[in-house]
């Protein structure tokens, strides 16, 4: 089975109107379409650092308030300056663009402005059309950055190519799909891969909890931390949305990120492509060859779960885990059956604003204390800015007394 089209949409800088952007993305996913939503009040530069991350084959910009001739113009001579003119620019934005602006859009380099009146199912088809065809390999990519992205891209279509999800993947090495989509790598690929590449050396993060608990919101807070303390550290985050097999997806934790629309940070959103329990088939390679990249932080984030086990549990990879809960769970005995409250290193009761947020922590607290485990239990408001509830988390994975824990690991890892 081909792997879904990707493409990421965004509305420009000083530019609220995301209702028209809405309506398309919602169309796109119910036809096949992967949707990397970038949100509103979006620059050149943070537009064209997440389509070259995500590897998108087009971007889709919904424009109202003015400034578009100068404003696709831009995309497009960054995407130029930065080596990938592969990726596409179209869009649309009512009767602001005009047929004569969209007219000299086009001779700068935009593939198709859609006016007032529009069907969707036209845009649906001309995306399907136009970007639906394989691409071809690039020579050599500008940036490690775009090397990363498209082996990322690899790694996913090697799984989407074998058809069904594996349930226990493999681990990296011969046979699996990392190691085949390595192989098809260009010789310049495999330059950078042996310089650049090395032995897991970074410290990988995995979040997950409940949908809406505050998991992207809180990552972003905590990268601010993490770039803020060393001038030089670079972050990943590999972040997953739900998807049917051979559905389409709106992949929008991308949306909440502000912090980390930042070039020490690479930022990857993948579908889950049918495979339940929060991760993607193709999760474990692309995080092991992440971890082995040049990053000292890798962050994965699960869709939002309920009360299954951990998703991280199988993999190996991860180093410490993070449960965020939201206060509002329901009663004791949902926590009763919340299997993941037994093996996370850390439980954040976030939202810890809201009213019952009080109650939440001495609940699980008493929850915890029957595991018998050294877990540490934070309250924050990662909505807040310089929340003290964050500050304390990024000193619990910072410093430490979270090397515990990294040490444990280590040791559990070697053993077995
Ligand atoms: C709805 C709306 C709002 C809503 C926005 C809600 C929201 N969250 O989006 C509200 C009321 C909040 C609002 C506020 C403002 N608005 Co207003 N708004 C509109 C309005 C009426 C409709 C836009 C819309 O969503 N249309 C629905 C879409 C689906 O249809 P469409 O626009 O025809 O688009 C078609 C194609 O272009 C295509 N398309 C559009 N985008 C894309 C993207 C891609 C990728 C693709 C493939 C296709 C595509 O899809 C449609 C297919 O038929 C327009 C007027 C108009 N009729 O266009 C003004 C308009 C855009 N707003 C305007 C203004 C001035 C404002 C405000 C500045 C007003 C103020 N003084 O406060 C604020 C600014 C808000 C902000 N933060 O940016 C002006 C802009 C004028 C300009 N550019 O010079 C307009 C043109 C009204 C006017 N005539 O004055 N606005
Ligand atoms: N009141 C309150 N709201 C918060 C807090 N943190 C996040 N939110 C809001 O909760 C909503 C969901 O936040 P996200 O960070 O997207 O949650 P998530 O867990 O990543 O969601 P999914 O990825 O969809 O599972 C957003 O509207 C946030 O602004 C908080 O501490 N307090
Ligand atoms: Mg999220």
């Amino acid at each position: 089975m081909a792997s879904p089209i990707r493409i990421l949409t965004a509305v420009p800088i000083c530019d609220g109107h995301d209702s028209a952007i809405n309506t398309i993305n919602l169309e796109f996913i119910r036809h096949g379409i992967e949707v990397i939503y970038l949100g509103y009040h979006r620059s050149v530069g943070d537009i064209v650092r997440a389509a070259i991350q995500e590897d998108v084959r087009a971007i889709g910009i919904s424009s109202y308030n003015g400034g578009h001739v100068e404003f696709f113009a831009e995309v497009v001579d960054l995407l130029r300056k930065r080596g990938a003119d592969d990726i596409k620019i179209f869009g649309g934005g009512g009767g602001t663009i005009t047929q004569k602006d969209a007219a000299a859009m086009k001779r700068k380099g935009v593939d198709e402005i859609f006016f007032a009146g529009t069907s969707l199912e036209e845009m649906v088809k001309f995306v399907h059309q136009r970007y639906g065809k394989s691409r071809k390999k690039r020579e050599r990519p500008k940036s490690p950055d775009m090397e990363l992205a498209r082996k990322l891209t690899e790694i996913e279509e090697a799984y989407a190519k074998s058809k069904r999800p594996t349930p226990n993947p493999p681990s990296p090495g011969t046979g699996s799909a990392v190691a085949s989509a390595q192989r098809s790598t260009s010789k310049a690929g495999r330059k950078h891969q042996t310089s650049n590449i090395k032995h897991q050396t970074s410290k990988v993060i995995g979040f997950t909890g409940p949908g809406g608990a505050g998991k992207t919101t809180l990552i972003d807070e905590l990268v601010l931390r993490f770039l803020n303390k060393d001038r030089r550290s670079r972050v990943a985050i590999l972040s997953h949305d739900p998807s049917v097999i051979g559905e389409g997806a709106l992949l929008g934790d991308r949306a909440t990120m502000i912090n980390s629309q930042d070039d020490r940070v690479f930022m990857r959103s993948m579908a889950t492509r049918g495979q339940a329990g929060g991760l993607s088939p193709a999760t474990h390679d692309c995080l092991a060859l992440l971890a082995r990249s040049d990053f000292d932080y890798v962050i994965i984030e699960t869709v939002g779960t309920g009360q299954e086990a951990m998703p991280f549990q199988k993999n190996g990879i991860v180093d410490l885990t993070v449960l965020v809960m939201n206060p509002d769970y329901g009663s004791r005995l949902q926590l009763q059956k919340i299997v993941m409250l037994d093996v996370a290193d850390i439980v954040v009761v976030n939202k810890s604003d809201l009213q019952r947020a009080r109650t939440a922590h001495s609940e699980i607290e008493q929850r915890l204390e029957q595991n018998r485990r050294d877990q540490q239990l934070i309250d924050t408001v990662a909505k807040r800015h310089r929340d003290s509830g964050v500050d304390r988390m990024f000193d619990l994975i910072s410093n430490k007394s979270v090397a515990a824990v990294y040490d444990r690991q280590t040791k559990r890892k070697r053993r077995s």
